[in-house]
């Protein structure tokens, strides 16, 4: 395989460089400077450019909201409850140097620096719309890669039925995992046949830039035909198991959240409808607008769950 990851000894802080310095050196360190990353606890205003290519073929012809909705209005408990809390209690978050450790059913195992697992894939942006199981939703200009496509490099064996993933733990740096709002550190699921399929995304960035903080740096995941809450940010740990592994929210509150949660406006949260969403940032008055079958994506994916009881999988 050409491009087949290297298996790396521990790296040291020092031999790792971060995520853009593929791209301009100079652009890397005024965004560092603009951003306060070097003075202290404030935190990013901007990510740092990356380079990528339009994917139109995939992406919604829906209008993006604004970066400021994107990066203020935000699910992260790591850094708090509120919506206005990642953006505001992230600032002490350091994103790089990264690694990610892949483990189990793989012919390729170990960990790697972040720049190692990302380097041969071409980053494209795709604008794909998330819908919260809250209810909401936000069209958001994603720039990543496709899972699947790491997935290749990285050969799972034949036992590997299921990927599972896991989110950094790191209490002096998110204030959230203090207290037990959830049990840390965050992980979720993807059967293999939904981490493979073309719509399932890594993200690195949005509107152009690296992801702030509150939004998963330096990586996370995008499936957008499910609920937000799969998209597990800040990944450290990619797992190839046998078994379905667990997932935060089902273990949580198994009776409102399942493994599944694929976004489906017949199946309601126990405390709420799901047959329609709320556009963040479409003002007070913004008619609510009806919630579509796998978000929109019921053609490329109802396939994959064909035979499975949709009520009971939630
Ligand atoms: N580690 C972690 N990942 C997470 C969450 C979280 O609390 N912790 N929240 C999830 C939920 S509920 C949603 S809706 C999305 C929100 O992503 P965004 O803030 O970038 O829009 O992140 C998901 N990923
Ligand atoms: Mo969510």
């Amino acid at each position: 395989m050409r491009n087949k990851p290297q298996v790396t000894h521990r790296p040291l802080p020092s031999e790792i460089t971060p995520l853009a310095t593929y791209l301009n050196r100079r652009q890397v360190l005024a965004g560092l400077i603009a951003s306060g990353l070097l003075a202290g606890q404030q935190a990013e205003a901007r990510g740092t450019p990356l380079k990528y290519a339009k994917n139109p073929r995939m992406s919604l012809k829906e209008s993006s909201n604004s970066y400021e909705d994107i990066t203020t209005y935000n699910n992260f408990y790591e850094f708090g409850v509120d919506k206005t809390d990642p953006s505001e209690n992230s600032g002490k978050f350091r994103p790089a140097p990264w690694t990610v450790t892949v483990s189990g059913e793989a012919a390729v195992t170990g960990r790697f620096a972040l720049e190692d697992l990302i380097k041969p894939h071409a980053l494209e942006e795709r604008i794909y719309r998330l819908r919260c199981v809250e209810a909401w939703s936000m069209v958001i200009p994603w720039v990543g890669f496709p899972l699947g496509d790491l997935i290749k490099r990285l050969q799972p064996t034949s036992r590997a039925k299921y990927v599972a993933f896991k989110t950094v733990m790191r209490p002096s740096e998110m204030p959230g995992q203090r207290f037990p709002v959830l049990e840390w550190p965050y992980v979720e699921g993807l059967r293999m046949d939904e981490a493979m399929h073309p719509l399932t995304l890594m993200a690195v960035g949005l509107y152009g830039e690296t992801l702030l903080n509150q939004n998963g740096a330096p990586l996370r995941l995008v499936v957008p035909w499910k609920y937000g809450f799969k998209g597990i940010k800040s990944i450290v740990e990619i797992r190839f198991t046998e078994r379905q592994p667990p997932t935060s929210w089902n273990r949580s509150a198994p009776n409102e959240y399942g493994f599944y949660a694929n976004v489906n406006p017949a199946v309601d949260h126990p405390r709420w409808s799901q047959a329609t969403e709320r556009r963040i940032g479409g003002g007070l008055f913004a008619p609510r607008q009806p919630t579509l079958p796998f978000n929109g994506y019921a053609a490329q994916v109802a396939s994959l769950y064909s035979g499975l009881d949709l009520t009971r999988n939630y």
